[in-house]
């Protein structure tokens, strides 16, 4: 049977400017990304999302908006990832180096597609014109996106549950 796993993905979004973190280690080094990682047993998604924002860049994030909601599939592998993601421009403190993460910021126009996961450039464009989504990605060898899907919605729901996520 397929195995999921469920992870967060937060992006800071002070209009012009978004905090990417370069990753360090682990799944995804080497590329800029948002911060995020596996929801822990006990706590609600949101509650991961806000846990591995202050662990990556040592803020605390505040009033996250549910922007998106994007499955990622590997050709032969049986995990599945789904992925929440979360915009907000409200945070305390000042975003530091971790062991895991380098936070930087970008000018919305000087995004570096070119060294993130080859979906973000599909579905960045939907967060920073807040709007949202539900989209999926099949990534084959070297991560190449091999099919993928968007859809703009109105409300997040989690699939088989009618409910606002
Ligand atoms: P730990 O346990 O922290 O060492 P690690 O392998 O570093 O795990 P994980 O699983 O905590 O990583 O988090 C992976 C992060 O990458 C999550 O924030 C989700 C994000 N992510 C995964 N696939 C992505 C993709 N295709 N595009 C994207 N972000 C992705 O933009």
């Amino acid at each position: 049977m397929d195995q999921k796993k469920v992870l967060t993905l937060c992006i800071l979004h002070q209009h012009p400017r978004v905090l990417l973190g370069m990753k360090k280690r682990g799944f995804g080094k080497g590329r800029w990304n948002g911060f995020g990682g596996k929801v822990e047993p006990g706590e609600t998604i949101e509650e991961g999302a806000i846990r591995e924002m202050r662990e990556e860049a040592g803020i605390l994030v505040k009033d996250l908006e549910k922007v998106g909601i994007i499955d990622f599939a590997f050709e032969g592998d049986p995990v599945l990832l789904e992925v929440h993601v979360y915009r907000t421009d409200n945070f305390v403190g000042e975003p530091e180096e971790s062991e895991e993460m380098l936070p930087e910021w970008f000018h919305v126009d000087a995004i570096p597609f070119a060294d993130m996961w080859p979906d973000d450039i599909y579905w960045f464009p939907l967060l920073l014109g807040r709007k949202k989504f539900k989209a999926a990605f099949l990534f084959g060898k070297d991560d190449i996106v091999l099919e993928q899907k968007i859809v703009e919605v109105e409300t997040l729901y989690l699939r088989n549950k009618q409910r606002p996520t």
